[in-house]
């Protein structure tokens, strides 16, 4: 029995009232009250479908890890926040891209293999029961220290602060005392308290702020904001190695690399367990008689413009690569314009250059983010794969290519930009 059973018991913030029933505003109760609780979270409108990826890794570490400290006392679910609305994607004659569930994209059983989750509208229903909207109990805006680096002083900070106008822009106080934001574009979520509090820190710090005797559903807006507990450990692999893709984004990224690229599995020693939590370490992948470039340009051309190159110079670096390799195949991932790829097509027309087009019912299916994806498992199986200097689309690449068990050399490696070849970084996988 989780309720308080005389106001004593209370926690100290829900200040004293008469009874347990502790529902003033920044204490709500509820009373029907069960062991489960829910974390949801949402990310900085620009930020890119590969980043968020990201966010969604340190989220569910720190998800299993509330899980492990509570001894079960509660159950905790990570809700997965519908995708939508990325700056990135363009493509206008498949619909709207928004409330797209994980499901297009991942994988769901695999994980849940690592940590409890469950898709925005599964919550909605399981949440609102029988009332008409689902109140998320306490939603945290997340707010860098601005004066952090005028000070210097980077300690760890978790401090509730006084929401300005322009960081509650996307919260609407209703006259009932809800928050309306249009959640993810849902009209029937609103939450009943909005908090802004400063952080710095990793993620793991983010617990104080929880209170799951009182609250089952808490909410967290710029999670990308607290940074990862344990980047490159095991535990950090284990979370990865559970995003496996929608199955049937496989299939369609098979298919393309058996009929164009003589790509195939079991000969290219790509293959891995049905099950994710049954791979095991190893280096002997081969990959398929490809080279793979990941090739980003549009909003990299202008802010990171020395670290791309010029499409001629990159047609150089890939020829010199492929006469070293001996390949004659190249796959091009890229976000270029058509204009961009045909150039880098007829300076490498000693080659065989490919690309992978969609089809309309693939597009509509999966939409730009399946597309991305089948590009990334293409790239991932290939047997030298050379990327985009910082790109987070190349890093999950790379990631992929660790799970799979390629030779760091073949993976670790990036076109130099128009600038001198920065360095490059190498997250090695740990099991
Ligand atoms: O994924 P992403 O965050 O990677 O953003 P970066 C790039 C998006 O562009 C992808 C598309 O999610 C795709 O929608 N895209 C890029 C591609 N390359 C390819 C490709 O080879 N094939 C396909 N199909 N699509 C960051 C952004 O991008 O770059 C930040 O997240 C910011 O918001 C920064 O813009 C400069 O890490 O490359």
């Amino acid at each position: 029995d989780l309720t308080y059973k005389n106001v004593a018991q209370a926690p100290e913030y829900c200040g004293k009232k008469n009874g347990y029933a502790l529902d003033d505003k920044n204490c709500f109760w509820h009373t029907e009250f069960t062991s489960k609780r829910y974390i949801l979270y949402d990310v900085n409108p620009p930020e890119g479908f590969n980043l968020r990826r990201d966010v969604y890794l340190r989220t569910s570490i720190f998800v299993r890890n509330l899980s492990e400290k509570s001894k079960k006392r509660y159950q905790w679910h990570l809700v997965l926040p519908p995708w939508g609305n990325l700056y990135h994607w363009r493509s206008t004659d498949i619909g709207p891209q928004k409330q797209i569930p994980w499901s297009t994209f991942f994988d769901l059983e695999s994980l849940k293999k690592y940590v409890p989750v469950i898709e925005m509208h599964e919550f909605i229903k399981e949440y609102s029961q029988n009332s008409k909207t689902s109140a998320i109990d306490r939603v945290y805006i997340l707010q860098n220290d601005e004066k952090m680096f005028e000070t210097g002083n980077f300690d760890d900070k978790n401090q509730l602060v006084n929401c300005t106008p322009d960081a509650l822009r996307k919260y609407q106080a209703s006259s009932s005392g809800n928050y309306g934001a249009k959640f993810w574009g849902y009209s029937n979520v609103t939450a009943n308290e909005v908090k802004c509090l400063v952080y710095h820190g990793t993620m793991s710090g983010l617990e104080e702020n929880l209170y799951p005797d009182i609250y089952s559903s808490v909410m967290f807006d710029h999670m990308e904001i607290p940074l990862h507990d344990s980047y490159g450990t095991k535990e950090f692999w284990a979370a990865r190695r559970s995003m496996r893709y929608n199955s049937a984004l496989y299939e369609i990224a098979n298919d393309f690399s058996q009929k164009y690229l003589k790509s195939n599995d079991s000969r290219d020693k790509t293959e891995l367990p049905m099950d994710w939590t049954k791979e095991k370490s190893k280096r002997n992948a081969l990959g398929g008689p490809y080279l793979c470039v990941h090739l980003r340009r549009r909003d990299f051309l202008i802010g990171r413009a020395g670290s791309v190159p010029t499409i001629k110079n990159a047609a150089s670096q890939l020829s010199i690569k492929m006469e070293e390799l001996n390949l004659q195949s190249i796959f091009i991932a890229t976000d270029a314009e058509n204009n961009e790829y045909n150039e880098l097509k007829s300076l490498l027309n000693m080659y065989a250059v490919t690309r992978y087009t969609p089809s309309d019912s693939v597009k509509k299916l999966y939409k730009d983010g399946g597309v991305a994806i089948i590009d990334q498992i293409i790239c991932s199986k290939a047997r030298y794969f050379i990327g985009t200097h910082e790109s987070t689309f190349t890093f999950r690449i790379q990631e992929d290519r660790e799970i799979m068990g390629f030779p760091s050399k073949m993976t670790f490696n990036e076109l130099c930009g128009i600038e001198k070849c920065k360095s490059r970084s190498s997250w090695k996988i740990l099991w």
